[in-house]
């Protein structure tokens, strides 16, 4: 929703004191365009609390999924049993975030001016309420998050003085626990505060760590590859343009890239390692700092958000071994060696995924507008004509296509940012735009401790044994 002129204002009210269909806009823009995130939240979660409560009473015994032995031993792979109300990912269609496609989100989340790509700001707003906001209200949001920025000191002489040879995902996670000691939330539940309110402290916990993500994303970057030396926030500027500068880069199409690349990397449903973690331990009142570092300490792992470092590191290695013959047989031959050794692929294949993923498709598009003829971007789409096919004669991948983080690394390569160890705190600070609008849905409708039921094999088998006895 765009802003409105005085003048089309003045006109809608003067219509809509005479005319229904006037007034239902009017009472659209009213009720949302003037209002900050957390007071249109107030306005609009009650009614979801509302909504689940009476799902529950109504429908609580309706079976709604059966599960398989092999699920149980395979991970929980596609058992319905988590709630998520961001985003749900269908296999062959890719994300959809509050129902809206990566194509539809970038045209329908406001811009910054001048730019193309969506406000990842904006995609927050659009997760917790599943309204989008209008650029006022955008803006109003931008400014809100830099004001949240500063890092108190114990977390800025931690950050500084950690080994430079430790893993930047797990600096990341210690500075995000460092940050407990400014829970608004840990502090009001030991105060006593009653649990109708706990979604308040968590909304300002959330907000005021998203406002410092990009301090502490810098201040990793800069004191483990550059000089130490940090920009100052501009309270003006929106968060992908804070990001960039903080860390180092003008370049505006390299901030286009952050917008872009925080809002595809946000949300990806609830059961994916970082959004399930994040999810469960804020399902025992931990704060969302506590949370989101757990969620963060999965996003490392290397089938998780590492992947976009391994892809590097991958590509660097087939770069060196082919010496610059990138022909479709050579990649065959190098992708035939990487499986033949044991090793995964990686930035192919997808737990849930069963085509290309959308996420994959916008990073293509935005490299085939801004840099066609980059030789690494040439290598990853000769990869990509060759390796579905090779992973399908393999044969063991359920999905031989191309996930987010098989084209993330040569986007930040482009614009400079070649340190590939870097790459999952990007993704870090991008899922945070996720998992935190539902922690604060959570405790806004009183979502209960998560304790699902496990058995050892022995009772599995005596399960088993029992159940196909009734068969
Ligand atoms: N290369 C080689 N083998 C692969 C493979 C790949 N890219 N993807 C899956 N397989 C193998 C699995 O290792 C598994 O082998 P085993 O039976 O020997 O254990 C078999 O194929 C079946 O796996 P699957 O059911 O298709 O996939 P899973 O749901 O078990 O795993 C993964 C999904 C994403 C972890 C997997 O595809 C993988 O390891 N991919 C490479 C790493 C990667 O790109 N991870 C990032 C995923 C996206 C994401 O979370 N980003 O953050």
């Amino acid at each position: 929703m765009s802003v409105l002129s005085q003048s089309t204002r003045s006109t809608l009210v003067k219509h809509a004191l005479k005319n229904a269909r006037f007034q239902f806009i009017a009472q659209r823009y009213y009720s949302n365009a003037e209002k900050t995130l957390k007071e249109r939240f107030a306005e609009i979660f009650p009614a979801k609390a509302e909504e689940i409560k009476k799902l529950k009473k109504e429908h609580g015994q309706t079976v709604i999924d059966q599960v398989k032995l092999e699920q149980a031993f395979g991970g929980m792979r596609g058992i319905k049993g988590l709630v998520w109300e961001g985003s749900v990912l269908d296999p062959e269609e890719g994300i959809r975030f509050r129902g809206r496609t990566i194509p539809e989100i970038q045209k329908q989340l406001p811009k910054a001016a001048g730019g193309d790509e969506p406000l990842p700001e904006a995609l927050f707003w659009l997760l917790l309420t599943g309204e989008v906001p209008s650029e006022s209200q955008v803006k109003a949001f931008s400014a809100d998050l830099a004001s949240r920025s500063e890092l108190p000191k114990h977390v800025d002489d931690l950050l500084d003085n950690l080994p430079r040879d430790l893993h930047p995902m797990a600096q990341f996670s210690i500075g995000v626990t460092a940050l407990e000691s400014e829970s608004k939330f840990a502090k009001a539940y030991a105060q006593g505060v009653a649990k109708k309110d706990y979604w308040n402290y968590a909304f300002e916990d959330s907000l005021d760590l998203l406002g410092k993500l990009p301090v502490i994303a810098a201040k990793i970057y800069r004191n483990v590859f550059k000089d130490g030396r940090l920009a100052a926030i501009d309270p003006n500027a929106d968060y992908g343009s804070n990001l960039a500068g903080l860390l180092g880069f003008e370049n505006s199409e390299f901030v286009e890239l952050m917008r872009l690349y925080l809002t595809v990397h946000s949300d990806h449903e609830g059961g994916n390692v970082s959004a399930h973690t994040t999810h469960l331990v804020g399902s025992a009142l931990s704060s969302p700092y506590l949370s989101l570092a757990a969620g963060l300490n999965g996003l490392a792992g290397p089938l998780h958000g590492r992947a976009n470092q391994e892809v590097l590191e991958w590509l660097f290695k087939l770069r060196e071994e082919v010496k610059g013959d990138y022909s479709p047989e050579v990649i065959e031959k190098y992708l035939w060696d990487t499986l033949n050794s044991g090793r995964v692929v990686p930035g192919y294949g997808h737990a849930v995924l069963r085509k290309t993923d959308p996420r994959y498709t916008a990073q293509r598009e935005f490299a085939l507008k801004h840099f066609p003829d980059y030789e690494l971007f040439r290598l990853v789409s000769t990869i990509y004509q060759v390796a579905p096919d090779v992973l399908t004669k393999h044969g063991k991948t359920k999905n031989p296509w191309p996930n987010v983080d098989s084209h993330s690394g040569v986007l930040l390569q482009y614009y400079g940012l070649t340190e590939a160890s870097f790459y999952t705190v990007l993704f870090g600070v991008a899922r945070a735009f996720g998992v935190l609008p539902q922690l604060i849905i959570d405790r806004a409708v009183g979502a209960p401790i998560e304790r699902p039921k496990s058995l050892s094999t022995e009772k599995f088998i005596s399960l088993v044994k029992s159940v196909e006895g009734k068969n």
